[in-house]
């Protein structure tokens, strides 16, 4: 009976396998982090740039306020629009309100991988801690997706859309 019960048990499993390979998520308190991926990196790129999302189920505000990685320098960054030019700026902190979510995807905030130890190659992952004000620190695998990709649900089959130049912050 309860060799039956293993062996139902391992069927389930197999049939969630193909979700659990394409999206992976992680819990921290009232908080569940979605999908952490990057971008592959191209030649000798020394920068990249990794998203997710972050849900709030709890009733108080959370806030990233830190984000560390072995493969790079990790700095939480937002995209702006200014005089018509996309630019970037560094943030204190993304806000998770309640009930709430909060998003880092191609164009808008994004954690920016600053000189990169080695190019990010599709298939690979790498650890990347984040700090919540509430919650504290979760350690999370980022999935390194093509160089394309535009993350889960995103057109992967085009140019990326809202592409931005992260060459000023090549490393001198
Ligand atoms: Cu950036």
């Amino acid at each position: 009976m309860r060799v039956h019960s293993i062996i139902v048990a391992a069927f389930l499993f197999a049939g969630l396998t193909p979700f659990a390979v394409s999206a992976h998520e992680y819990k921290a308190g009232d908080l569940l982090i979605g999908h952490p991926w990057a971008r592959a990196t191209a030649g000798n790129a020394s920068n990249g740039a990794a998203y997710f999302t972050v849900t709030n189920s709890g009733k108080t505000g959370d806030r990233l306020v830190g984000v560390e990685t072995t493969v790079a320098s990790a700095q939480l960054h937002t995209n702006l629009m200014e005089d018509g030019v996309m630019k970037m700026r560094s943030l204190d902190g993304v806000d998770i309100p309640p009930g709430g979510n909060a998003t880092l995807s191609p164009g808008g905030q994004h954690i920016m991988l600053m000189g990169l130890k080695a190019p990010l190659k599709m298939g690979e992952k790498f650890p990347m801690v984040l700090t919540f004000a509430q919650a504290g620190r979760v350690t999370v695998d980022v999935l390194v997706e093509s160089v394309s990709s535009n993350g889960p649900g995103g057109d992967s089959s085009g140019t990326p859309m809202h592409e931005h130049d992260h060459s000023h912050h090549d490393a001198k």
